[in-house]
């Protein structure tokens, strides 16, 4: 990805899942704006973003953040937003084990109270190791969590899984989680 397709992809996430308002527009009730009200409120506020620009940035992301309805021409984020939205997310059965990674800082508070969703609607739990490191490694030095699933499903708790494979839960409590020991601490390569 360029610098320029790099900040444009930063750009929609805080309009598509936290200041909607900060380009004057707003979201539906599951998240969705239309995408040409969206391509001319970012010209509006000084952002060049074309047709093409907008499909680029979000077929190139690996995270398949963005989700396009060619049909209706309206665009969303798959998740991660602070600003009320319905996604439509049907409950599903977990994999036995989650990970979730995050930076070592947290650790004494993550045991003592568990993972807490923070001003996102969900924790947010990743199907891999890979995957969470990747999550832990955009703040630095970062550990993993393994998340005992099995034991919350088994106790009657709701997961949701997202079209892009994150795993949506509402709290973690501590008696679920492991730190991971043999990779306690990971070095960020980011
Ligand atoms: C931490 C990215 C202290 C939590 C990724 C995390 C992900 C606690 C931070 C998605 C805590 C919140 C979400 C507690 C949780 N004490 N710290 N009790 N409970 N935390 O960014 O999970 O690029 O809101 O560990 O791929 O890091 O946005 O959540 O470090 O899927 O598409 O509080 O964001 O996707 O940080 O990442 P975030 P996250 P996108």
């Amino acid at each position: 990805m360029t610098k320029t397709d790099i900040k444009l992809s930063k750009r929609l996430a805080l309009v598509l899942r936290h200041r909607p308002d900060s380009i004057g527009i707003e979201l539906d009730a599951h998240g969705w704006v239309p995408i040409r009200t969206l391509l001319a409120a970012l010209a509006t506020h000084g952002v060049a973003c074309s047709r093409g620009d907008l499909d680029r940035v979000v077929a190139d992301n690996d995270k398949r953040r963005y989700e396009i309805d060619e049909a209706r021409d309206r665009i969303r984020a798959r998740q991660g937003h602070s600003v009320a939205v319905d996604l439509d997310l049907a409950p599903a059965d977990p994999p036995p084990r989650l990970f979730h990674g995050t930076p070592r800082r947290n650790i004494d508070s993550i045991l003592a109270t568990g993972l807490t969703k923070g001003s996102r609607h969900h924790v947010h739990l990743s199907p891999d190791r890979d995957t969470a490191a990747r999550v832990g490694a955009r703040r630095g030095e970062f550990v993993i969590f393994l998340v005992d699933a099995a034991a919350m499903a088994a106790d009657g708790i709701t997961f949701w899984r997202t079209d892009n494979d994150v795993w949506l839960t509402d709290a973690v409590a501590p008696r679920y989680l492991v730190l991971e020991p043999a990779h306690e601490i990971k070095r960020s390569t980011a």
